[in-house]
């Protein structure tokens, strides 16, 4: 781990990543009712919110639309992803290296790892090299930290998830991703089995503002310190709205209430 406070993927210790890698991970399907949104500059606009702190995305469309908003929004470089469409065992196919990554003007790096899969040893030793080069260029490691495969039928039980962050501790992340465990006490658990270094929410699929304010209110007062969301934000109507809201629960601790209220 390295101290990531003056990264600028960190705002006042806290981090809210606005992730887009989903047309790779899910496909299509997620931008069904959001058409316009396929135009990866819809969401790097919304991006240049003050509140988020980075933009994860692939290498294909950080080469085609970071260079546009290179002033306006910080870089983090998913170096490894899956589609949909295997069905296989969890893998993740490493497809842009830390040298290009570094290149394209990444500002952090990304990477899943899927604990527990058949595939675990191979995944580990790939953010192993990932992880080695990217301290030659300073660049904080996000772990997409996801325990699932045959053996693991609920990926987001309190154990489990706490695996997860003490798993990206142990290997040498600088940030910890990790799905909602189910309540403030099995998050904060995990947050205690990460040390030192930070722990971000996955925003999963889409819910109520208050739904997800809420379940933010509880991630940051169980000392997580932020969030890597996509679906959450950039598939609402009027993204900038939750953002202003997140700014407030996230930076300034406000409760969902008082965020939703003003
Ligand atoms: P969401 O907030 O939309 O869940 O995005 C976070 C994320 O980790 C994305 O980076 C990724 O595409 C997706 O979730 C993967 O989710 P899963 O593997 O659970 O389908």
């Amino acid at each position: 781990m390295i101290p990531i406070d003056d990264s600028p993927i960190v705002r006042d210790g806290k981090s809210l990543i606005l992730a887009m890698d989903h047309g790779l991970e899910h496909g299509p399907v997620d931008f069904e009712d959001v058409p316009e949104k396929l135009d990866p500059s819809t969401v790097f606009e919304t991006a240049t919110h003050d509140a988020v702190t980075a933009m994860a995305v692939q290498k294909g469309i950080a080469e085609g639309y970071y260079p546009s908003y290179e002033d306006d929004v910080n870089l983090l470089l998913k170096l490894n992803g899956t589609s949909n469409l295997w069905m296989g065992e969890p893998d993740s196919a490493v497809n842009c290296s830390v040298d290009y990554a570094a290149e394209i003007g990444a500002d952090a790096l990304g990477f899943t790892v899927y604990g527990g899969s058949n595939h675990e040893i191979e995944m580990v030793e790939e953010f192993r090299d990932a992880q080695e080069k990217g301290r030659e260029y300073d660049l904080p490691m996000v772990m997409w930290s996801y325990p699932r495969g045959q053996g693991l039928k609920n990926d987001t039980k309190p154990g489990t998830i706490s695996y997860a962050t003490r798993l990206a501790l142990e290997l040498g992340a600088d940030i910890a991703k990790v799905k909602y465990p189910g309540s403030k006490d099995a998050m904060a658990h995990a947050v205690q089995c990460a040390g030192d270094m930070n722990v971000v929410m996955s925003g999963g699929s889409k819910t109520s503002d208050y739904e997800f304010l809420s379940t933010v209110e509880a991630v940051i007062d169980a000392g997580a310190t932020g969030l890597a969301v996509g679906r959450n934000v950039w598939q609402r109507e009027d993204p900038t709205r939750l953002l202003d809201a997140l700014e407030k629960v996230i930076y300034e601790e406000e409760t969902a209430d008082a965020a939703l209220e003003q």
